[in-house]
């Protein structure tokens, strides 16, 4: 059964560009509940941790260093069904592929720098959550 809690990132571009408020208001109006959310930002290790799937891609070194050029926003979000309907309401990885009404499809610049991040499975939410999450910042 899937769980109700996603994690997502806005990340570097998201933040420069000034898109906080827009991404965080696609996310509410899409029927999220934020259970957690803070300003941080990923040191290399903590870059290299979190897309260790991604190591041998030939992209990963510029993923890292995109990752950590500035503040993220990480959040828990909350809905039924969470992690598969956060990523129909993130879109495709490459804007140019994302639906209309995507948060990429708005926001996003290129296959890199895609504005948001939300986890592929509910054992990755749980993961990712914990890594950013202590159990008393989770509401
Ligand atoms: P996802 O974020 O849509 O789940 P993944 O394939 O898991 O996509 O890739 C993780 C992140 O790595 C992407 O969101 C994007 O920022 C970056 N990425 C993926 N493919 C490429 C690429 O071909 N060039 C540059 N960056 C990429």
């Amino acid at each position: 059964m899937a769980t109700n809690r996603t994690f997502t990132m806005i990340k570097p571009d998201g933040v420069e560009n000034g898109h906080i408020g827009g991404i965080l208001n696609m996310i509410t109006e899409g029927g999220f509940r934020i259970v957690a959310m803070k300003l941080t930002q990923l040191t290399v290790a903590d870059a290299k941790a979190f897309y260790a799937v991604h190591a041998e891609r030939p992209f990963y070194g510029e993923l890292v260093e995109f990752m950590t050029r500035g503040p993220i926003v990480a959040a828990i979000l909350e809905k039924e069904n969470a992690v598969e309907d956060f990523r129909t309401l993130i879109g495709a990885t490459n804007p140019a592929n994302a639906a209309e009404g995507t948060i990429r499809k708005k926001y996003a610049t290129s296959m890199g720098e895609n504005a948001v991040h939300g986890s592929d499975s509910d054992e990755n939410a749980a993961i990712e959550s914990a890594f950013h999450f202590a159990g008393r910042e989770m509401f």
